[in-house]
């Protein structure tokens, strides 16, 4: 049976209990609906699972101190017989080794922004005559390097929008990670249809986006392929709406001293009471789209692992 895979962070540190376990079993769901086989993917007591039981996801959904996983975790969270969601980086690579090449997510990790002075200035940003020296404190998710090295096709809506856009894209570009817009031109924003940048190409049915990806691969790069389809309309939260409450929500993060693998699941909690719920509703909505569409191209793949 055809198989694609989810990931374990936004059950563990993206959504609210208990709309994280609803949500889990009905991703499962809408691929099972499709007749493809779900996979979730996460670390229970040091065992990695390729696919959860139910039991498993009420565990997850509701359990304290789980781990949230990227590549460099996995060995830790084996080694220490913990529990362990996995975020895109880690989802891929367990994806990869047990040879299932389609994951649908929300939105991939990225650049993350830099917070400017009221001058328009970056903090810690040093200008020298004709150059303008970057803080060196840049924050880059892990699931960049990734989408770079392991050759898995990624579903989502885009990067979340809570990040630099612009310099995620460059990222991707210059890596060699293939950009697709499902049925759209644009790279989407997550919580809203377009960022108003431009994807690499647009590819209008799961049977032309599974071709570009077959294309790539059969070339033998092993790079991944990320598929962006945008939140559906009924669904979306304006750019203008949401912003304000993304950038409020940095600050804060900010101001407390968040770092690290903190940062996106603070934001993203936060987001959740700036906007009574809203952005949590359009997390869920997207995600049950982009899985629906993995769906139809895991169909459409013949790869082999
Ligand atoms: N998409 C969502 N919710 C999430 C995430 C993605 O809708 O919680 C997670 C993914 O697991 C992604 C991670 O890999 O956020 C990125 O975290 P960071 O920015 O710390 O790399
Ligand atoms: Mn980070």
């Amino acid at each position: 049976m055809i198989s694609l895979v989810l990931e374990s962070t936004l059950i563990a540190h993206g959504l609210p209990y208990p709309c994280n376990l609803e949500t889990a079993r009905e991703l499962e769901a809408v691929a099972r609906a499709r007749g493809v086989e779900p996979r979730t993917i996460a670390i229970i007591g040091g065992a990695i699972k390729i696919g959860l039981n139910d039991a498993e996801l009420q565990h997850l959904a509701q359990a304290r101190g789980v781990l949230k996983l990227a590549r460099r975790d996995i060995a830790l969270a084996i080694a220490q017989k913990r529990d362990g969601a996995t975020t895109v980086s880690a989802t891929m690579y367990l994806a990869h080794r047990a040879g299932i090449r389609v994951f649908a997510t929300g939105g991939i990790g990225g650049v993350h922004r830099t917070l400017k002075d009221e001058g328009g200035r970056m903090k810690d940003e040093k200008i020298d005559s004709s150059f303008i020296l970057h803080p060196s404190s840049f924050d880059i998710s892990a699931d960049l390097p990734e989408l770079a090295r392991t050759s898995v096709a990624v579903v989502c809506a885009g990067a979340k929008a809570i990040l630099d856009l612009p310099a995620t894209l460059e990222w991707l570009e210059t890596f060699g990670v293939p950009v697709l817009g499902f049925q759209t031109d644009d790279f989407p924003a997550f919580y809203s249809r377009s960022s108003g940048l431009r994807a690499q190409t647009r590819v209008d049915s799961a049977e032309d986006a599974a071709r570009v990806i077959q294309a790539h691969w059969d070339l033998g790069f092993t790079s991944g392929v990320l598929v962006c389809v945008p939140i559906p309309r009924d669904a979306e939260i304006p750019r203008e709406v949401i912003e304000p409450f993304i950038e409020r929500a940095l600050r804060e993060a900010e101001e407390q001293k968040i770092v690290g693998g903190a940062v996106t699941p603070f934001v993203l909690k936060r987001l959740a009471e700036l906007t009574d719920g809203a952005s949590v509703r359009a997390n869920i909505a997207l995600l049950k789209n982009n899985v629906a569409v993995a769906a139809e191209i895991a169909k459409r793949l013949q790869v082999q692992s």
